[in-house]
């Protein structure tokens, strides 16, 4: 099992989240809210309206997300719906977990506060103006910025 952190569509509530527990893409278990250790610029770009974190360390804010278990099929499912690497790199991050969001058995694993890792979908690929873009902290589809996602793979 590998850990995975969400910060944009794919977070609960946003529009990709149903990738994560469609079961037919392998499996994947919600385990904790986090925030990255560092701060990077979080932006919303494309004519989609497509979160991506630019693997820009220390600029920016630190930024918010979730934690999964994922198993390989899941992995492997991610990395192509991400069009990885063209369009994405999957890279390892650092994380300060905020709160456990697993099964109550496990509640032991992660205090808040914790320092953990995990793979992150980010970008070195990005076009020369999105560092100047709006930076965010918690990617919301439907947040003040007025940006709303168009889903291209439907
Ligand atoms: N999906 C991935 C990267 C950006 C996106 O929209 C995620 O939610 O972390």
């Amino acid at each position: 099992m590998t850990h995975v952190f969400v910060y944009g569509t794919l977070k609960t509530g946003q529009p990709n989240n149903p990738r994560m527990t469609d079961k037919g893409n392998g499996h994947a278990q919600l385990l904790a809210s986090a925030v990255t250790t560092q701060k990077f610029p979080l932006v919303i770009a494309t004519e989609h309206n497509i979160p991506f974190l630019l693997n820009i360390p220390g600029q920016g804010h630190r930024v918010r997300g979730e934690i999964y278990e994922v198993d390989e099929p899941m992995l492997t499912f991610l990395d192509d719906f991400e069009c990885t690497p063209a369009m994405y790199q999957r890279s390892q991050v650092t994380l300060e977990v905020e709160e456990w969001l697993g099964p109550a058995g496990d509640k032991e694993r992660w205090a808040p506060g914790s320092v953990t890792q995990a793979f992150v979908y980010s970008t070195t690929t990005y076009q020369p103006d999105w560092p100047s873009l709006n930076h965010h902290d918690n990617y919301d589809c439907d947040g003040h910025h007025g940006l709303v996602y168009k889903n291209h793979c439907t």
